[in-house]
């Protein structure tokens, strides 16, 4: 018996099972990826969230919701190019067919996250659960990366 050692691995385990927002997320067969934001001004009542969102399985899934404690409400926007105006529109479920991907980016489909606590600084970090109907729930890091960043840092 060495306790020391025992200890020693019980350590490494839980480090291993903590994730670092480079690294994907796994719920079943749902593959998550890439999780960054935008900063915004101090005051700023909304932001954007951009994942890139895998489902490697053989049966179709959707995003059943989202939330993350920066914001009083999460939902899932697209973008749409309306004359010479941009503007954004609540996303229905968005689908996960087997085998594709849902890949978020500044201009398409991405996370609202409406009524912000206090921002979104550069350099913060915070957890965003996505829920899919079948799935279940994952918690995301979200890295929070300059005003206007066109991708993750
Ligand atoms: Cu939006």
């Amino acid at each position: 018996m060495k306790p020391h050692r025992v200890a020693g691995i019980a350590a490494l385990a839980l480090l291993a099972s903590v994730p670092v927002a480079a690294d994907p997320i796994r719920a079943g067969d749902i593959v998550v990826e890439q999780a960054w934001a935008r900063a915004t001004a101090p005051a700023a009542k909304t932001g954007a969230a951009y994942l890139t969102i895998r489902n490697a399985g053989t049966q179709p899934d959707r995003i059943a919701s989202m939330a993350a404690p920066v914001a009083g409400h999460v939902m899932a926007h697209q973008t749409k190019q309306e004359g010479d105006v941009l503007r954004m529109h609540e996303a229905g479920p968005l689908a996960l067919p087997p085998g594709g991907a849902l890949d978020m980016k500044p201009g398409g489909t991405h996370v609202m996250l409406m009524d912000l606590k206090g921002g979104l600084k550069p350099g913060q970090e915070f957890p965003l659960t996505v829920t899919f109907e079948k799935a279940g729930a994952v918690q995301v890091p979200v890295k929070v990366g300059k005003p206007g960043a066109m991708g993750p840092e």
